[in-house]
């Protein structure tokens, strides 16, 4: 059994070993003297939630103890992954588990390899909320992150004869042995309804009557720093029947229909909108909005009242962070507690409100802005829609005594749209009553300023930050680059930049260094080499690890032009086929990869995938080519299958249409893991040319500010003839599927063309050349590698996290004694 030490559970192989048999036959309820590598891993994971329980228990009685300002992360969607060889990595003891497995013949990296992703978001915005957890726990900040614990995450992609299909993520079938289920920690959260007067001592007060029930049930998961004992909390919703639900049909006598109905209440956390274009005016997805963050507020109240006799000090005590627009419905939620469950007052809680919101953006494009058709908002939360228009009242009154009657901008900058379908704008709540409005990257930021937000910065130029974003160095090297990590710990003669990412900065003095450069080699090798198994296993297809391994993997969007990268590849083939035999000597071998998932409803998405297949299926086949070219499509992106990628990669691809990508994270892990970024100029691109030079990287493409002017020059605007060859080829079903492709083609000729796939075409082309010379030179490319890996500490998110905690968030760590 269980073996303490101090009054904590042990860490040393045998201690583990025992925990681990303990597990399989109590837990996993298996013999142990037989049982499979997921029962192991089952058992395992156990053993570890253990040992985060104490952490996680110490920590929350150390923040109860010394009581400071609390962050808490709102979030819709937060994209963890695995959790084993993460908690394993943070808690310090892989190879105390890897022993206590071995002499039980198991191995840790098989067992590792057993757990399915946890994948409740899409992409970008979800990934860097799991990033920032991290951060926060390592770094002792005194911070909670909520979220809804959806029983589908993201669907699983598969491809049948080259498109995608959708199935469903049921990810919690065998069981999830990371989260702890709190049946005691609920609440009841409320829809519907009406509001009414009532005169409460004297005074004219709304009391909402709502008219369905349902329960918001915890379920908590511990988040570990890194070398720290502090651990996090990320506290998911669930959602359940509520007693009072349906009462009347319990009444009516009609028994079955009743449960039937009761059960209807689960369908709010049931799955994640799998489209991060955001649309509009979904009574379940704003049900779900609403769903978690009444459930948070009302436990977020509790925790501070538990401590705080009144209000006074709650702005001292309590930073609410949105994740975009996503949760700000707690905006007006706070508003009504406070107001209807308080009776604070207007101005009382008004004052609070506007001293606790801090609200990030992670959009570039206007119309992706959410909005609620007011109709729908009045049904759901008719009292909520009340506070709004009150808020929105005061706000034009403020505005109107600031610029007078600009009734145009005042319009644009309303709470409420009026038109034909009355809307609330959820940003303009959000800016409005948040202290402060941050942007993902220096660029995105500017975007906002001039553009998006131009009113609201001309009005309050004070609330605009940014904080480029970052990724966390524990996941991205140390966890998936084992190799890379030991040999940078090695050169720097510490593992210190675990935790102090700026130390990275000392590998560049080793950059030139032969022996580093020799080692860097192989560790990439070896990575190739994984990644080469893997490509096989999934697509059949044989790549040889001379070859350029050239990476593109994030969402498939246009503007993110998948397409550019498919017709480059098609111009290289078209190219090779062209070619004299001895040229062909010549030629850089490629292994083109491309992978991720197109939103269920997007076509246009959705032909690339197919495209990408079709164009794989003729080159991969083409003996002229050879191992001079390859092309793969990775199915069922997904945070592990990343993992796996990118210290695989030589090259990555980052080429959406300058002013589209916000940040980019993903160049962040790539540059991480020592491998050259091919980028326009966009995101975070020109910070990270700062850090790394843009001699060491291939930067392509039409500038943010020279967009507008090729738009309007529209098909004046002459694209190389190399692009209309290549697109020609499609056209005429040179893959096949003529008649399939031809909407796909349409949307980047005659005249069309908005992302400007044809306007960047001979500048990529160019950029692609360049990286084709540069990787002849061995030398010179593993310099230029290990610059990047050196260069890529801004891009941590240790750094975006403190600076969010000092200028955002006002919050300072607390650390749990050891
Ligand atoms: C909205 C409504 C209904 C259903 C889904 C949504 C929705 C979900 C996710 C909308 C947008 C969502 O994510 C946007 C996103 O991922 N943005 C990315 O954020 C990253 C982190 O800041 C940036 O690096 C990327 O540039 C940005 O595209």
């Amino acid at each position: 059994m269980f073996e303490l030490m101090d009054g904590f559970l042990k860490n040393d192989p045998v201690s583990l070993q025992k925990d681990i048999l303990h597990h399989v036959e109590y837990t996993v309820a298996r013999s142990r003297f037989s049982f499979d590598d997921f029962e192991a891993y089952q058992a395992l994971s156990h053993s570890v939630r253990d040992r985060l329980i104490e952490r996680w228990h110490d920590t929350q009685q150390h923040f109860k103890k010394k009581d400071p300002k609390r962050l808490y992360f709102l979030s819709l969607e937060f994209l963890m992954g695995r959790s084993l060889s993460n908690s394993v990595n943070n808690l310090g003891i892989q190879d105390q588990c890897a022993e206590a497995l071995n002499q039980l013949g198991f191995e840790y990296e098989v067992l590792a390899e057993q757990e399915g992703d946890a994948a409740l978001g899409n992409g970008g915005l979800a990934r860097l909320s799991a990033c920032q957890m991290d951060s926060l726990a390592t770094l002792d900040y005194p911070a909670w992150g909520y979220g809804l614990r959806y029983q589908y995450g993201l669907f699983r992609q598969i491809i049948l004869d080259g498109y995608q299909h959708e199935q469903p993520d049921y990810w919690l079938n065998f069981g999830n042995p990371w989260e702890i289920e709190r049946v005691h920690v609920s609440y009841a959260v409320k829809f519907y309804g009406t509001v009414e007067e009532e005169v409460v001592n004297g005074e004219k007060c709304k009391v909402w009557i709502p008219g369905e029930t349902v329960e918001a049930v915890a379920y908590d998961n511990p988040i570990p720093g890194y070398g720290t004992r502090n651990t996090i909390n990320l506290r998911l919703w669930a959602a359940k029947p509520s007693d009072g639900y349906d009462i009347e049909s319990y009444t009516t006598g009609d028994y079955i229909n009743a449960i039937v109905n009761r059960q209807k209440a689960e369908i709010i956390s049931n799955v994640l909108y799998p489209d991060d274009r955001s649309y509009q005016g979904k009574e379940l997805r704003l049900k779900q909005q609403y769903f978690f963050v009444s459930a948070s507020l009302q436990d977020i109240i509790r925790r501070f009242k538990d401590a705080h006799g009144n209000f006074d000090n709650f702005p001292e005590k309590v930073a609410l962070q949105l994740n975009d627009t996503h949760p700000s419905i707690s905006i007006a939620e706070l508003m009504r507690v406070l107001l209807d469950e308080e009776k604070l007052g207007w101005k009382k809680a008004w004052d609070i409100v506007r001293q606790v919101f801090s609200f990030t953006t992670h959009t570039v494009q206007q119309e992706a802005l959410e909005k609620v058709p007011v109709d729908l908002f009045e049904s759901v939360l008719p009292r909520h829609l009340q506070i709004i228009y009150d808020i929105n009242f005061a706000f034009m009154e403020e505005l109107k005594a600031k610029i007078g009657p600009d009734y145009a901008r005042l319009s644009r900058m309303s709470i409420v749209e009026e038109g034909a379908v009355k809307n609330i704008r959820v940003a303009n709540l959000s800016i409005v009553c948040s202290h402060t409005v941050n942007g993902v990257s220096r660029a995105h930021s500017e975007l906002l300023k001039t553009r998006v937000f131009r009113d609201f910065y001309e009005l309050w130029p004070e609330k605009f930050q940014y904080k480029t974003n970052g990724v966390t160095q524990r996941r991205w090297i140390v966890v998936s680059n084992p190799s890379l990590c030991a040999l940078i710990s090695k050169w720097l003669g510490t593992e210190s930049w675990i935790r102090n990412i700026d130390l990275l900065a000392r590998l560049r003095e080793f950059a030139s260094n032969s022996d580093l450069q020799k080692e860097w080699q192989m560790v990439k090798k070896v990575n190739k080499l994984r990644l080469a198994e893997y490509i096989e296993t999934m697509s059949g297809v044989k790549v040889s690890l001379d070859a350029m391994f050239d990476v593109q993997i994030k969402r498939i969007h246009e503007y993110k032009r998948q397409l550019l990268n498919i017709l480059g590849v098609i111009h290289r083939y078209d190219s090779i086929k062209n070619m004299e035999k001895s040229e062909r000597r010549k030629v850089v071998p490629r292994v083109c990869i491309i992978g991720g998932k197109a939103p269920p409803g997007y076509e246009i998405a959705k032909k690339v995938i197919k495209l990408c297949h079709v164009v794989a299926e003729t080159i991969n086949n083409d003996n002229d080519v050879g191992d001079l070219l390859k092309l793969v499509f990775i199915p069922d992106y997904n945070v592990s299958v990343a993992e796996l990628v990118i210290p695989g990669s030589d090259l990555s691809q980052h080429i959406s249409t300058a002013g589209h990508e916000a940040s980019g994270t993903g160049s962040m892990k790539f540059l991480m893991n020592g491998c050259l970024l091919l980028a326009t100029d966009d995101g975070s691109t020109n910070e990270i040319i700062e850090e790394i030079g843009a001699e060491n990287m291939f930067i392509f493409g039409a500038k943010i500010n020279e967009v507008p002017t090729l738009r309007e020059k529209g098909s004046t605007v002459k694209a190389p003839l190399q692009f209309a060859r290549v697109v020609r080829m499609v056209r005429d079903g040179y893959f096949g599927f003529k008649d399939y492709f031809k909407s796909l083609c349409d949307t980047v000729e005659n005249g069309k063309d908005f992302y400007l796939v044809g306007a960047d075409f001979a500048s990529y082309l160019e950029a692609q050349a360049a990286a084709d010379r540069a990787y002849v030179d061995k030398e010179k490319w593993s310099e230029m590698s290990i610059l990047c890996t050196a260069g890529s500490g801004r891009f941590s998110s240790d750094r975006t996290i403190e600076d969010y905690a000092e200028n955002t968030w006002g919050i300072q760590p607390c650390k749990c004694p050891s």
